[in-house]
C-alpha cells in the first residue's frame, strides 16, 4: 500500500460515473439545430449573458453589427462548438434577448448561460443535515464532546454521498458483513437493511441451507452461538447505521449505501472473529467492515483469515485505530513481557484486500476531538486518529459523526470505527453498480476517487510523529475488541 493518507472527499463520483456524462464533442457542422425547449426557470441562468451560435454564413460585419445594436460584447469564444458568450446589458430580459437573437438571420441559435447543477440526491431524513460527512455545505452540526454544542464545517469537506446517490443508493445484492458487537435489529432506521439468508427458514430449529448454522437469517452471534446477534454495547449498531440506515423514511439520517444489505456477525475475541470472517465469505458477503483492533502485533491466523477473504472475493475495510499512532512504526517491547506496541492490526496487514481508514474531520483535517481542541485552543492533545504513509490507505469522516444507536435513537461520536463504515458504504455503492468488480478493482475504484487536501497529504503525519507523545493519547470509548 503506497498511497499517502488521503481523505475520502468525492470518494464515489469517479467509480460510479463509469459512463461519460456528455456525448463526445462533435464538429460544428454536425451539430443539429437545438430544439426549442420551454423557457428555463428565472433563477437558473447567469443574468446578462447569452451563448450565441452564429451561422457559418455570417460575416464578421453581421456579427459585430448585431452586437453593437444590442449593446453586447463578447466575453468568451468556444470555437470547438461555434459558440460565443456575449454580455448583454443587465437591464435586458435574458429570455427576450434570446428570442430576439434567434430571429436574426445571422444567428443559428441562442441560449441563456444556464447554471449547471450538481446531480445530487439530498435525503429528506430529519437529521441528515447533521451528517456533514455525507454532505458538507458548511452547516452547523452537533459535536461528540461539547461544549460548544455545535460547530460549523468547511463546505465540501465530505464524501459527496449525495452526488453518488444520483447514480445509485445501493443494491440489495451488495452485502456488507459487519463483524462487531451485533445490532439492535428492531431499530426503525436499520431493520429494513438487514441481509436475508433466503435459503434459511427462520425459527424451525433446522439448518435449512446446510451452512452449519441453525436459523441464521441475517447473520450469527458467535459470542452466544445463536441466531440473534443482539447488540448490548451499541458499537455495532452505530457502525451499521453509517453503512445502510434507511433513506427518506422520516427517521434519523441515512447510511452511505442505504440500499445495501447488512450481514451481522457478533464477535468479541479472535476465535469468534475468525469464524465470522469465514461465515462472511462463505455466505455471500462482498465487503467486511472491521471497525475493531485486535492487537498491536501481527497475528498469523488473523492474517490468514483476511487473506482468505481477499482470495474469496471479499474486500475488507478496517479502522486504522484511535491512538494517534503511526501504523508504519513497529515498536517492539524490549522487556519481552508483552506484545509490541505498534502498528495496529487488522488495519495494517499488507493484504491487497484490506483498506485501512483514518479519521478526518469537517475541515478535511486528521481527526481530533473538536470540543477538546476548542477548549484547549490547540489540537495536538486532542488528536486521536492513527495514520501511516504506507499502512493507512485513506481517511474518511470520523469526527462528530451522527449515527444510529440502541434502542431506537441516534448518537454523535468520534472514532476511526466510524470512518471505516463510510468507506465500506462507498465500496457498497461501487459494488452495486459494478458487481463484476474484483476485490482489487473495487479497492482501486475507491482509492482513485479520493481527494488530496493539504492537511491529509502529509503535514500532520510528519510533525505528529516527530514532536508529540504519540500513542495512547486517547482511546475511543467503545471499541469492539478493547
Ligand atoms: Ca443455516
Ligand atoms: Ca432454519
Ligand atoms: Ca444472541
Ligand atoms: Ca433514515
Amino acid at each position: 500500500m503506497t498511497l499517502a493518507a488521503t481523505v475520502a472527499t468525492a470518494l464515489v463520483t469517479q467509480p460510479v460515473l463509469a459512463q461519460p456524462r456528455h456525448e463526445p464533442a462533435r464538429s460544428v457542422s454536425n451539430i443539429e439545430q437545438p430544439k426549442r425547449s420551454k423557457q428555463p426557470a428565472v433563477s437558473s441562468y447567469m443574468r446578462g449573458q447569452l451563448i450565441v451560435g452564429f451561422r457559418p454564413s455570417a460575416t464578421e460585419r453581421d456579427r459585430s453589427g448585431l452586437l453593437r445594436r444590442t449593446s453586447a460584447r463578447v466575453i468568451d469564444r468556444i470555437p470547438q462548438f461555434g459558440a460565443t458568450l456575449v454580455k448583454i446589458p443587465p437591464s435586458l430580459n435574458v429570455i427576450r434577448a434570446m428570442n430576439a437573437y434567434e430571429r436574426e438571420p445571422s444567428v443559428a441559435w441562442a441560449v441563456p448561460n444556464l447554471l449547471t447543477h450538481r446531480d445530487e440526491v439530498v435525503p429528506t431524513d430529519p437529521l441528515f443535515t447533521e451528517q456533514w460527512g455525507l454532505r458538507n455545505v458548511g452547516q452547523s452540526h452537533q459535536i461528540a464532546d461539547p461544549p460548544p454544542p455545535t460547530v460549523q464545517g468547511l463546505s465540501e469537506a465530505d464524501i459527496d454521498a449525495s452526488d453518488a446517490w444520483s447514480t445509485t443508493t445501493g443494491s440489495v445484492e451488495a452485502v456488507v458483513a459487519i463483524i462487531d458487537s451485533g445490532i439492535e435489529a428492531t431499530h426503525p432506521d436499520l431493520q429494513a437493511s438487514l441481509w436475508s439468508n433466503v435459503d434459511e427458514i427462520a425459527g424451525n430449529g433446522l439448518d435449512d441451507d446446510g451452512n452449519g448454522y441453525v436459523d441464521d437469517t441475517y447473520g450469527w452471534d458467535f459470542i452466544e452461538n445463536d441466531a440473534v446477534p443482539q447488540d448490548t454495547e451499541g458499537h455495532g449498531t452505530e457502525v451499521a447505521g453509517l453503512i445502510a440506515a434507511t433513506m427518506n423514511n422520516g427517521i434519523d439520517g441515512s447510511g452511505v449505501c442505504p440500499g445495501c444489505r447488512l450481514m451481522i456477525l457478533r464477535a468479541h475475541n479472535l476465535g469468534q472473529e475468525l469464524n465470522a470472517i469465514a461465515y462472511a465469505f462463505e455466505n455471500g458477503a462482498d465487503i467486511i467492515n472491521a471497525s475493531f483492533a485486535s492487537a498491536d502485533v501481527f497475528l498469523a491466523p488473523e492474517w490468514l483469515a483476511f487473506q482468505a477473504a481477499y482470495k474469496a472475493g471479499v474486500l475488507s475495510v478496517a479502522a486504522a485505530g484511535n491512538e494517534a499512532g503511526n501504523n508504519d512504526m513497529a515498536i517492539p517491547d524490549l522487556s519481552n513481557t508483552k506484545l509490541a506496541d505498534a502498528p495496529l492490526f487488522p488495519a495494517s496487514y499488507d493484504i491487497p484486500g484490506i483498506l485501512s481508514v483514518a479519521a478526518s474531520n469537517d475541515q478535511d483535517q486528521y481527526g481530533y476531538r473538536t470540543g477538546c481542541a476548542i477548549q484547549l485552543q490547540k489540537t495536538n492533545p486532542c488528536f486521536f486518529t492513527n495514520f501511516g504513509h504506507d499502512s493507512v490507505d485513506l481517511a474518511a469522516p470520523g469526527v462528530d459523526i451522527l449515527t444510529t444507536s440502541p434502542p431506537g435513537s441516534y448518537v454523535v461520536a468520534d472514532g476511526t470505527s466510524f470512518s471505516a463504515p463510510m468507506v465500506a458504504g462507498v465500496a457498497g455503492l461501487v459494488k452495486s453498480v459494478h458487481p463484476e468488480y474484483s476485490v482489487v478493482q473495487l479497492r482501486n475504484a475507491v482509492l482513485n476517487a479520493v481527494d488530496h487536501p493539504a492537511d491529509l497529504a502529509g503535514g500532520w503525519t510528519a510533525t505528529m510523529a516527530a514532536s508529540t507523545p504519540r500513542r495512547r493519547l486517547w482511546r475511543a470509548p467503545r471499541r469492539a475488541f478493547d
